[in-house]
Parts: structure tokens; sequence; C-alpha cells
């Protein structure tokens, strides 16, 4: 069971042995690859009602993977929280530029950047990690994966990925041969 709020986790944990997983989201990601953390996905909502101000990246660092493992089993975040990217950004409007000139601005316009830490420091305190969402179609992949989503996979599994959310499983598992 998984979910973007943390008390419902906590509250489950007491009652149920089943497998917990906090959710990791964010707003967008700039060009430097750093996450973006407004609302309306900067914070677990429940956190915003209760005054919380801890943000996901405050969820990501060592004391926020210390205080997961309290109540859940794993983490599953979106993609950049493992492999971050950036963009190109030339007329400086904070936005991604049209770099293969197709006339739309979307993940094919990125480029990776060196992957994060998390998955060693989540590893190290047990935690699995899961990362959302793969899809297929060429618009939603970075340019390093040139159009072949089975090399994005393997990119998240050869970085120690436990899981991942798929809208094309076929293509996931296939992957992972
Ligand atoms: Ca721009
Ligand atoms: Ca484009």
């Amino acid at each position: 069971m998984q979910s973007f709020e943390v008390s419902n986790l906590q509250y489950i944990r007491k009652k149920s042995t089943v497998k917990l997983v906090q959710l990791f989201d964010a707003y967008d990601v700039d060009k430097n690859g750093k996450l973006i953390m407004e609302a309306p996905n900067g914070q677990p909502y429940d956190f915003v009602v209760s005054g919380d101000r801890r943000t996901y990246n405050d969820l990501a660092t060592d004391a926020g993977l210390d205080f997961i493992k309290t109540y859940a089993d794993g983490i599953g975040v979106w993609k950049p929280f493992v492999q971050p990217y950036t963009f190109t950004d030339v007329n400086n409007d904070g936005k991604a530029d049209d770099i293969n000139n197709d006339g739309q601005v979307n993940d094919a316009d990125f480029t990776k950047l060196p992957p994060t830490d998390l998955i060693p420091r989540a590893h190290s305190r047990k935690l699995l990690v899961h990362a959302y969402t793969f899809r297929n179609e060429p618009r939603r992949l970075l340019k390093d994966y040139k159009n072949d989503p089975a090399a994005e996979y393997r990119n998240f599994y050869a970085l120690g990925i436990d899981g991942v959310f798929s809208d094309f499983p076929v293509t996931a598992v296939m992957a992972r041969q």
C-alpha cells in the first residue's frame, strides 16, 4: 500500500503487517535538475493541513529516510529523485526550450545528469526504492535514451531500483532480462 501522505501510513502500520510505501512527489524540476517543492505537489497533504513544513526533499534526506523507516518498507519516487535531468533555457524564461525542434517541449528535450545517491542511502536503511512512471512514448523519454524505452529501464535497474511503476509492463520485464 502506498501513499503520498504520511499519517495514514503511520496509522496502517499499527493495524496491519501489509507492506507500506511512502510516495515522493515534486512540483517540477528546474534547469539545474533540482526538484521544486511547491504546492500542490511539494509536500504530503496531511503535512500541509497540520502545518508540518517538511517537503518531499526533506523526506529524501538522511533524517527523512530515518523517519520513514519508522513506519514504511520503502519509498516510491518520481523518477528525477533518482535520475535527475537538465534542460536548455537559452531565452532564460525558466522553462525548457525545444531542443529537437519538433515544436513541443517534453522529456525528449531533457538531458540526464549524474544519478543521485538516494537509492544507496535508502538501501543502507533497508528501505526499498521504486520509481514512477515509465512509459514507451518517445516524448516521455530523455534524449539520452534515444527513443528506446528499454534504455531507461536498464539505467534504473543498473542504479539498483527495486521496482518500477510502468504503463508498459511488458517492456519493463523484457528490459530486465
Ligand atoms: Ca526557455
Ligand atoms: Ca521538442
